[in-house]
């Protein structure tokens, strides 16, 4: 699936300066090592055993709808293969559409049971009914499902390019992912021959190129194959002289995809019998391959209608596809990428300590001698930019979002399902779309959103008797928002998901200002998910409003106000407020959701300080669950802030020392940007420093274990967050700089209000900094306790200076 959008990328920031075939890649920013992988093409993938290599040794390269993992070794190249929307379940599974979408409980009139029995003091018989009634009867577990109706996402297959050549004799061995470019590279020597092979995902063609080189003729005797997925049915023809297509349906809902394969050759000799393409003493081999699957979006789908989310042919848009890239040949392909690349990536810029001196070392032995204690900025930045790289890579308009692994998975099936889960780990992928400047990239989230409107209306109704959309914790692309099979509550009870995730419409449109989008699309996917938060919370009789039933995610007891649920619902409402002030319409619907914003129960500070998670003081001081959910509000919310809620702000600072600075990947980029927000730098850079030493494995990827993608992008964006803050209505520059980055800068990261920042900084003060205003909105600069305000032309940058003396000046 792949829709065509039209994009409007920014300026370029670089000119393409043309392909050098001696570049050294780990020159650049890149994450390298200089030995081979072992594996020597078998198949390895689909058994249930951890596949430690493809995990932490693999290089990732993407596009948003088409994934690969380059493994490098030198016997047979490995390479895995994805593509966004190759996923099983859905209601084109075999018992149909009425079996998909009929599981929801129909359980709203149990609702005013439950509060009486909290009125009542009767915790177990709330918890019981809760329990009871507001799960649903499909199960997670892969084994118990059949057939599966939730699914899964699933791997493409893999490629294996047997190359005749063994390591003995082998030297200088590099396989890098160099960032400035999203390519991966393979080099090494051989009997004096040097080889090597580039590999990219184009996204303007849609096709993974990869090229096999060498600095002597005749050398490339090559076997390509293909092992496809073996949960689907299918078969190879040749495709022309030079290709292969395999065309093949998925086991339980009959997804069809396609896979071509096209290889062109200088000098040797090709041939394309029983599925291989054979090379024979080839200067040089292209290979392209593409694919595509059946799957279509649906923002309405027919809820009779089995196949309401089918509707492309794979094998003509691969077709057209690879026509299109044959033509264009390597290097305009590789031109194509680079520059669409380019404009996204090369937006910001990153330098923390740029005077110090870093050697150029293995990414692994970085890793390690960071683990031991040793600073490397470099590295820092490097990860930095690693999230930003693997955002570009693994979401892009026109494809779902990043799901629990970006776009990579390397099995049938994989952890959790390798799907959306909505109770942090997709939100947390899309925290650094719009502050790094990839508000693009962002662009599949909302899609996904849409998608989930019209199920979670059902999900709604039936649960909650209310208005508007929800989700509950983990989704898949095909609109399932009912909560799943579980006996433990905090888990699949989490009516907030919907929520959650419209408060990144909200964010997407006070990032780009984007008016039209917000009349368009955005308001009305957050006005009714405030709806729903209006009628789901319980009216009390004294007048407040609180959330009964309520969890706090994958933590304690069903309860009868989650602060966590309370922040969500703050949040949204505020959105919404906002939103409708923005367009200027729903006067009477902004006065109720002012009404219950001003009556929801009010955060409570308990008997150790702490900013209480539950409606009653039950926090155990020694608890160190990885979920921080409860303090929403401090991050990603904005209803707790040292500057606002001061108060407030230290009972979270309390929360999260007890918490302490350890946890799975995730959570740990999670503290990093509370950390930020409560503007102490040293504390989070203890948290980055733990994430990368302790959940972040050799190619860099986050790990929870096992791998999860999630970790990656909230590390960016807690750095972002510790160098630039716009979330209170104002800017703040440089609020959470640790002493450990003394001098810097960062060019082309963006505040709320459409603003795009540079700033400088020396011996831990601010230097300098520009703001280009793309939306002539008005702008507030805080920086050491001082405030400057200026009305703003779209388009015109602003520069402000600080020193000692002066303190902050505007000087232009
Ligand atoms: C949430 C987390 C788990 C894991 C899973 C994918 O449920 O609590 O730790 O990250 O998502």
């Amino acid at each position: 699936m792949r829709k065509k959008h039209s994009l409007l990328f920014c300026a370029l920031f670089t000119i393409f300066t043309g392909h050098a075939e001696d570049t050294d890649y780990t020159k650049g920013l890149s994450i390298w090592f200089d030995s081979p992988n072992t594996l020597q093409g078998k198949e390895v993938w689909h058994s249930s055993k951890q596949d430690a290599s493809w995990e932490s040794q693999s290089l990732p390269i993407g596009n948003g709808s088409i994934g690969a993992n380059i493994l490098g070794s030198i016997e047979a190249e490995r390479i895995t293969f994805n593509e966004k929307t190759l996923w099983r379940g859905g209601p084109n599974t075999a018992k149909g559409a009425d079996y998909y979408w009929n599981v929801n409980k129909q359980s709203a009139h149990i609702l005013d049971e439950i509060r009486k029995a909290f009125v009542e003091g009767d915790q177990k018989k709330a918890e019981k009914l809760t329990r009871e009634n507001f799960n649903s009867e499909v199960p997670y577990e892969f084994s118990r499902e059949k057939p599966f109706r939730f699914g899964n996402f699933t791997t493409m297959g893999e490629f294996y390019v047997e190359t005749g050549l063994s390591t003995i004799g082998m030297s200088d061995y590099k396989r890098i992912l160099s960032l400035d470019s999203a390519m991966a590279v393979v080099q090494f020597k051989k009997d004096d021959v040097a080889y090597q092979r580039n590999y990219f995902i184009s996204y303007p063609a849609n096709v993974m190129v990869m090229r096999f080189s060498a600095d002597q003729p005749g050398k490339q005797n090559l076997t390509f194959r293909y092992a496809p997925n073996p949960v689907s049915t299918g078969q190879f023809s040749a495709d022309g002289n030079n290709g292969l297509v395999y065309t093949a349906s998925l086991d339980n809902n009959g997804m069809k995809y396609a896979v071509r394969i096209q290889a062109t050759v200088k000098g040797g000799t090709l041939n394309n019998t029983d599925g291989r393409i054979t090379v024979k003493e080839a200067d040089e081999v292209v290979f392209y391959v593409t694919a595509d699957t059946d799957y279509k979006m649906n923002f309405a789908p027919d809820f009779t209608d089995p196949k309401t989310y089918v509707g492309v042919n794979p094998l003509e848009t691969t077709q057209q596809w690879m026509k299109d890239a044959v033509s264009k040949g390597y290097s305009n392909l590789l031109d194509e990428h680079y520059k669409d690349y380019a404009s996204l990536f090369n937006r910001v810029k990153l330098e923390l300590n740029p005077t110090v001196k870093t050697s150029n070392l293995p990414t692994a032995q970085r890793l390690k001698n960071y683990r031991n204690g040793q600073p490397d900025y470099y590295l820092e930045k490097l990860y930095y930019q690693f999230g930003r790289y693997l955002l570009i890579a693994s979401s892009r308009p026109g494809n779902m979002p990043a799901n629990l692994q970006g776009i990579w998975h390397n099995n049938i099936d994989g952890p959790w399902r390798v799907d959306y889960h909505n109770n942090i780990n997709i939100q947390m992928n899309y925290w650094p779309a719009c502050s790094t400047n990839l508000d693009e990239c962002m662009l599949p989230l909302i899609d996904f959103i849409r998608t989930l409107v019209k199920p979670g209306e059902k999900t709604a109704q039936s649960y909650f008797g209310a208005r508007g959309w929800t989700a509950s914790i983990s989704a898949n692309i095909f609109g399932f928002t009912t909560p799943l099979e579980s006996q433990d509550m905090s888990w699949n009870f989490n009516p907030m998901a919907g929520p959650w995730l419209a408060t990144h419409v909200w964010e997407y449109y006070d990032y780009t200002k984007d008016l039209k989008f917000l009349k368009e699309t955005g308001y009305e996917l957050i006005k009714s998910s405030a709806n729903f938060t209006v009628d789901y919370l319980w009216h009390k009789p004294d007048g407040t409003y609180t959330a009964a039933p309520s969890t706090s995610p994958e933590h304690g007891p069903i309860d009868q106000g989650a602060t966590f649920v309370h922040a969500v619902v703050r949040e949204i409402l505020l959105d919404a407020i906002q939103a409708s002030k923005e367009l200027g319409i729903d006067k009477k619907e902004r006065k109720q959701w002012e009404h219950v914003l001003a009556n929801l129960v009010p955060y409570k500070i308990g008997r150790y300080g702490q900013l209480l998670e539950w409606s009653t003081d039950i926090d155990d001081p020694k608890d160190e669950h990885r979920h921080v959910n409860h303090l929403f509000g401090l991050h990603p919310g904005h209803t707790v802030s040292p500057v606002t809620t001061p108060e407030l702000a230290e009972a979270a600072k309390v929360v999260l020392v007890h918490r302490g600075d350890g946890a799975t990947g995730w959570s740990m980029g999670w503290k990093l940007n509370q950390w930020a927000r409560l503007q102490d730098g040293n504390h989070a850079y203890t948290l980055f420093g733990n994430l990368l030493k302790n959940g972040t494995v050799d190619n860099l990827w986050d790990t929870h274990p096992p791998f999860q993608i999630d970790g990656n992008f909230g590390g960016t964006a807690g750095i972002t967050e510790m160098l630039l803050q716009s979330h209170m209505g104002f800017i703040q520059l440089l609020p959470a700089l640790p002493d450990a980055w003394k001098d810097g800068s960062i060019y082309g990261i963006c505040a709320k209000g459409n603003f795009e920042i540079d700033i400088a900084w020396k011996d831990g003060l601010l230097k300098e900094a520009t703001i280009l205003s793309k939306a002539g909105q008005n702008c507030i600069v805080k920086y050491a306790g001082q405030t400057i305000s200026f009305k703003t032309v779209k388009g015109r940058s602003y520069q402000l200076k600080y020193d000692k003396e002066n303190g902050l000046i505007k000087i232009k």
